[in-house]
Formats: structure tokens, sequence, C-alpha cells
């Protein structure tokens, strides 16, 4: 079975718990069982990891390499500064998917930029905690067109 790594940054541990106009009211855990569900469906093993720092996601991506298929991330605020987490999915070269729950385009200017999004083979952005099924579904797709 293929195994997908699931990563978010910073903050995204509050889901639910403040500003659910930007980022709906499903909590962290909600968030988790409608992930793990979502690639059970779709025929993948998940294995979910979040960290408020950058050094520990670029340790993440690069300990996937060999034991993981495909990424799912969501870099949150890292997605508009880290050069480092663009670099470290680059090195990997793992199929990954950047995932945003809000529509980060039509914000502030600041996060109209993603550092990431060059390293990802797709963007899904704008479609809350759906963003991080179609992005399953997305690896998914791929794997089958690919192999
Ligand atoms: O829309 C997204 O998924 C973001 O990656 C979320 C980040 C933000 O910095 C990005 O620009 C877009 C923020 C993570 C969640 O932050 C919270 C803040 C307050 C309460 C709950 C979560």
């Amino acid at each position: 079975m293929r195994k997908l790594l699931i990563i978010n940054g910073p903050n995204i541990n509050m889901l639910g718990i403040r500003e659910p106009g930007i980022y709906g009211s499903e909590t962290y855990a909600d968030l988790m069982e409608r992930i793990v569900r979502a690639c059970a469906e779709h025929g993948f093993e998940c294995t979910c990891f979040q960290s408020n720092h950058e050094g520990a996601i670029v340790d993440e991506i690069q300990r996937a390499l060999g034991r993981f298929d495909g990424i799912v991330i969501n870099p949150a605020a890292y997605t508009h500064t880290s050069i480092a987490i663009a670099d470290a999915l680059r090195a990997v070269n793992l199929p990954a998917v950047e995932v945003h729950l809000s529509d980060i385009d039509s914000r502030e200017d600041y996060r109209k930029i993603s550092y990431t999004k060059e390293a990802c083979i797709g963007t899904i952005a704008g479609l809350g905690p759906a963003g991080y099924e179609q992005a399953i579904a997305f690896l998914r797709e791929h794997f089958e067109r690919v192999f």
C-alpha cells in the first residue's frame, strides 16, 4: 500500500479554536479524522505530522525519503517565507501537493507569494478542510497516471 505523509505547519493545531470566519470551525482533531478516512478510501496509509518549527518540518520532509510515496503539505505561514522547506521538498523529489484552507490569492498581498508552490505538483486553496481530501484524490490520480 502506498504511504502519504501529511504535514501541517504552524498554528494549524489551533484550528477551530479561533478565527472560524477564515479557517472554519473544524478542529485539528476533526481534520485528522477526515484525512485518515480519505486516505483509507483512496487506498493510502498515512502519517500526520504537525509542527510550529521550520527546521522540524525540514527534518520530517528529509526523513520521508524512502519511507513515503507522496506528501500533502500545508506549510501555513512558512508558505510565504521558507526557502528551506521548498528546498527540502525539491531535495526528496517526492510528489507533493500544497493545501491551503483559505484562498491565499484573495487575502493580504504577503500571502500571495508561495515559495513552496513550485516544489509541488499541485496546489489546492480555498476549499477549507475538503482541500486535503482533494489533494489525496489528486495524488491517487497522479499515481494511476504515472505507474
Ligand atoms: O489557508 C491556509 O491554510 C494557511 O496556510 C493557514 C495559515 C496562514 O498563515 C497561511 O497564510 C494560509 C495559518 C494557519 C492557521 O492559523 C490559525 C490562526 C488562528 C486560529 C486558528 C488557526
